[in-house]
């Protein structure tokens, strides 16, 4: 099978998500989405850099458990290198209204279940000289299969960086499910020289993690992609921000999608606004883990299909 390329057709892309870990379909955005998507998020940003609230991406430690993954920017810089806009439910109709885009819900679709939640949702916007990501997955907190004579890892001791370079075994050897998976939208091109996201195709199956001292130039192939696409990945695949050697920036939008068994890495509950809150839909709520998934008893929205609501809660009663 050829490495994805950019396409319209959904049904290739469903299958080079599968087959390689990841696809790239055109078109996905109208140019004026993209003009008011690209236009509210540069605002944003600025307005975030002169409030002293801006965040880019920090090194990711080699010892397992010393994550650092964003930090806030030094106060001296003027403009940080690269700057993630991050929780945009809050900062946009227009971030809303993508939430359920056609293609994406599809293709996640496909993937984890028609009741996907979302998990995380930033801007991210690459300066000239911005760096170059370690390659990574986004499910390395994934319980592995085990052997059933092995004593469990304690499935909530697990720390970004492990599982590399252990055990990768034979085809047949199980490994876990992807239950989770990342859109790109691009906002504007992504070329090899802008730092379009670097993939190595087909890592998604190897049931590793990729070794952190290594940078895979080998293996690792750029993810071109024209403005108004979207790139989805599988959250096993070994994956990462490429350095951005052009005079402009590389403009994109992660949202990231979860099975709904697993936690989102965004406490809506706590992070939507009460306003937006107010004003939500049904389906946009339901997408936020308002609904209940699986319950069990008659708690506040434990029955499938109930979106949990401040007057559902009952308190102490005499
Ligand atoms: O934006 C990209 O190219 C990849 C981003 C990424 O992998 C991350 O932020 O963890």
């Amino acid at each position: 099978m050829p490495l994805p390329s950019p396409t319209a057709d959904l049904d290739r892309a469903e299958v080079d998500l599968l087959t390689h870990g990841y696809c790239i379909v055109a078109d996905a955005l109208s140019e004026a989405e993209v003009a008011s998507l690209r236009g509210r998020l540069v605002e944003q940003a600025a307005a975030e850099r002169r409030a002293g609230l801006a965040y880019e991406f920090g090194e990711l430690s080699r010892d397992a458990g010393g994550e650092n993954f964003t930090i806030p920017v030094a106060a001296e810089v003027d403009i940080p290198k690269h700057q993630f806009i991050g929780v945009l439910i809050n900062k946009g109709t227009v971030f809303r209204d993508l939430v359920s885009h056609p293609v994406s819900d599809r293709t996640a679709t496909a993937l984890l279940g028609a009741d996907w939640v979302l998990s995380a949702y930033d801007g991210s916007i690459v300066r000239p000289d911005g760096p170059q990501q370690a390659l990574h997955t986004d499910q390395w907190w994934m319980p592995r299969p085990q052997a059933r004579n092995q004593r469990q890892r304690p499935p909530g001791d697990v720390r970004r960086g492990e599982f590399h370079g252990t055990d990768i075994g034979p085809e047949d050897k199980l490994i876990a499910p992807a239950v989770s998976c990342t859109v790109g939208w691009t906002l504007t091109e992504f070329t090899a020289e802008n730092g379009a996201t670097r993939v190595v195709p087909g890592s998604h199956l190897s049931g590793e993690e990729p070794d952190p001292a290594q940078d895979y130039d080998n293996e690792a192939v750029c993810v071109e992609a024209p403005e108004g696409a979207m790139i989805m990945w599988d959250a096993r695949t070994w994956h990462g921000m490429g350095k951005n050697r052009t005079e402009q920036d590389r403009i994109a939008i992660n949202t990231v999608y979860n099975a709904p068994m697993a936690r989102t890495q965004i406490n809506w509950q706590v992070a939507l606004l009460p306003d937006i809150r107010e004003e939500a839909s049904p389906e946009l709520l339901a997408r936020l883990g308002y609904m209940a998934w699986g319950g069990y008893y008659g708690r506040v929205g434990a029955a499938d299909g109930d979106i949990a609501r401040a007057q559902d809660v009952i308190g102490e009663l005499a």
